[in-house]
């Protein structure tokens, strides 16, 4: 009976059919036509699309073949499980399976046959697709609930992680966070990432099964209790700065961190009743297709939305070709109750094409023509077809790329200025080289720009015993001075060999060869 309630609850959201069309075709003064609409995909188990990765390699458990207990019966070691055994194995695929009723499948780990080391386990998800969540995560545990694990989460197919929930026994000595409950929060912080010890407790291992992301008690601080009002819904996830995107995901991970202990403290003589054991992951939501469609299909091992509105790409995030007459944008869900499609426009002759980086146009009058205004991602030009002065045009974009332009980074002192040709290569001033002007040619050396070298070990050798100092000067003995050190101090000045012994440690000789060495390099 509870069990039915639950499901009736369930179906809520799913059945509810706000933003599900995308057009239709009405009749107006002017005669029929299409009309169009904000529409996104229906809720969809998405455990059926998954990949699912396990980490680390050997934490499943079975090879080689382990007995384990139950909490329930720790001295009745009865269960086993073997890899090889069809049977007996217990591979991840089981958590995404459908269960005949009353049977559980399930994936298992390795028993905590290595404690004090911890057992750690990691279950990653993914999708290769952002998907919006619409319902709880549901994660069920065979055995007992871990008495601590980590729910995070990416956004770039698993590129970064951040953290979505914390799980433990205790919050503050497991992640040093004071425990809190989703039903507490409000409507400004409804996206906080917090530690709850609601679903770490033990209970008995048949009692209580479930740990969960709460998703309807976060949509409910908005949309009431029975998630009646998600038209108040809507308003924030568009007002709401994060709101959306604290619901989508492309990836999920459980990392695993203590197992149940079915008490307080571990029995060292018994390991053999802790390990981890999921047989279902309940992930509800929908594709993220940025409100331009209604239909999400499993193409070719991902998911794709059939995008309408004359959008494309996997999350319909752009415009398709030949309509991108101006910047593409996500459909909103406001005005209530159809939204704003947002749709893209077509580039007709007499309408200005932008390519997408600007999303007003203006017309010149002594000119007589029709030009972009305010060209964005660094483009100018009538059409935003040029890149700005200092940058030069990514041959591996297409126009409309947000990335069509790069900036030159021309060095500020070895080039003559800030511009580039079309291969990003920068004007070099004389003894500079390199795309941006910030190496030297042979023979030339860097001080705040390039400068011919003054001595070296080929050409411009330092004569009668001198050292050359970093291309920049000779460092003379005493005795002789000149760049390279040419010139005998007798032959100069015959005052400077009377008596040369003595002069050679005179404080004055040592003063002048301190002076060679501070002398700055003629430009
Ligand atoms: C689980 O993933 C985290 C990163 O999210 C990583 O730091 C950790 O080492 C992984 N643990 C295992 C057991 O693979
Ligand atoms: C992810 O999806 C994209 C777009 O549908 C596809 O091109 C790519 O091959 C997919 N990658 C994987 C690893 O499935
Ligand atoms: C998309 O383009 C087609 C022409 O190919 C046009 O008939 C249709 O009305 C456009 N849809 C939208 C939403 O602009
Ligand atoms: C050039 O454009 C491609 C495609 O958008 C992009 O991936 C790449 O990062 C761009 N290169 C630079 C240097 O910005
Ligand atoms: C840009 O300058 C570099 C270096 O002078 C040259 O090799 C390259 O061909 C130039 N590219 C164009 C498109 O002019
Ligand atoms: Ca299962």
């Amino acid at each position: 009976m509870l069990y039915l309630a639950a499901l009736l609850v369930h179906c809520v959201p799913l059945a509810m059919a706000q933003y599900d069309i995308c057009k239709s075709w009405v009749t107006t003064d002017d005669g029929p036509s299409w009309e169009f609409y904000a529409c996104q995909p229906k809720a969809m188990r998405m455990k059926d699309y998954v990949t699912v990765r396990v980490d680390p390699a050997g934490i499943t458990c079975g090879d080689p073949p382990e007995r384990f207990c139950t909490h329930e019966n720790p001295y009745l070691c009865s269960d086993e499980c073997d890899a090889s055994n069809p049977d007996l194995a217990h591979p991840p695929k089981l958590m995404f399976d459908s269960e005949d009723e009353g049977l559980a499948t399930y994936w298992q780990s390795v028993t905590w046959r290595r404690y004090p080391e911890p057992l750690l386990a990691n279950i990653t998800l993914s999708w290769n697709k952002s998907i919006e969540l619409t319902d709880d995560i549901v994660i069920t545990f065979e055995y007992g609930r871990p008495t601590i694990m980590m729910l995070e989460k990416s956004l770039d197919n698993g590129r970064t992680w951040h953290p979505y929930q914390y799980y433990a026994d205790d919050c503050m000595e497991a992640f040093s966070m004071p425990a809190r409950r989703v039903r507490d929060l409000s409507t400004t912080s409804a996206n906080r990432v917090l530690c709850t010890e609601e679903y770490s407790r033990w209970a008995g291992s048949k009692k209580e099964k479930t740990v969960r992301f709460e998703v309807r008690d976060r949509f409910a601080i908005f949309a009431g209790p029975d998630l009646k009002n998600m038209d108040n819904l809507y308003t924030r996830l568009e007002s709401a700065k994060g709101l959306k995107d604290f619901f989508t995901v492309t990836d999920l991970r459980m990392r695993l961190l203590r197992p149940a202990l079915g008490g307080t403290y571990v029995q060292r003589e018994n390991l053999y009743k802790y390990f981890y054991a999921v047989s279902n992951i309940e992930v509800t939501g929908r594709c993220k297709c940025n409100l331009h469609a209604n239909l999400c299909t499993f193409k070719e091992g991902s998911l794709q939305c059939e995008c309408e509105h004359n959008t494309t790409g996997q999350d319909c995030g752009k415009c398709k070709k030949n309509f991108r007459s101006r910047s593409w944008r996500a459909g909103s869900y406001l005005p209530l109750p159809n939204g704003s499609p947002n749709a893209c426009d077509q580039v007709v002759v007499g309408n200005c094409e932008c390519y997408g980086h600007s999303n007003r146009c203006s017309y010149i009058d002594f000119l007589n023509v029709v030009t972009c205004v305010s060209c964005k991602h660094n483009t100018r030009g009538q059409h935003c077809q040029h890149c700005r002065l200092g940058f030069y045009r990514n041959s591996s974009a297409e126009l409309d790329d947000e990335n069509v332009c790069i900036e030159c980074n021309c060095n500020q002192i070895g080039s003559m200025h800030d511009r580039c040709n079309e291969t990003g290569y920068c004007e070099c001033r004389e003894g500079a080289t390199g795309p941006k002007c910030d190496d030297c040619l042979p023979n030339y050396y860097w001080r705040q720009g390039c400068f011919p070298n003054v001595c070296d070990d080929e050409l411009l050798l330092c004569q009668n015993g001198g050292t050359c100092y970093q291309n920049q000067r000779c460092i003379c003995p005493v005795g002789f001075k000149g760049v390279l050190c040419q010139q005998s101090r007798c032959e100069a000045d015959k005052q400077d060999c009377d008596g040369a012994p003595g002069a050679r440690g005179s404080p004055a000789a040592l003063a002048l060869a301190v002076l060679a060495l501070q002398l700055p390099a003629k430009g």
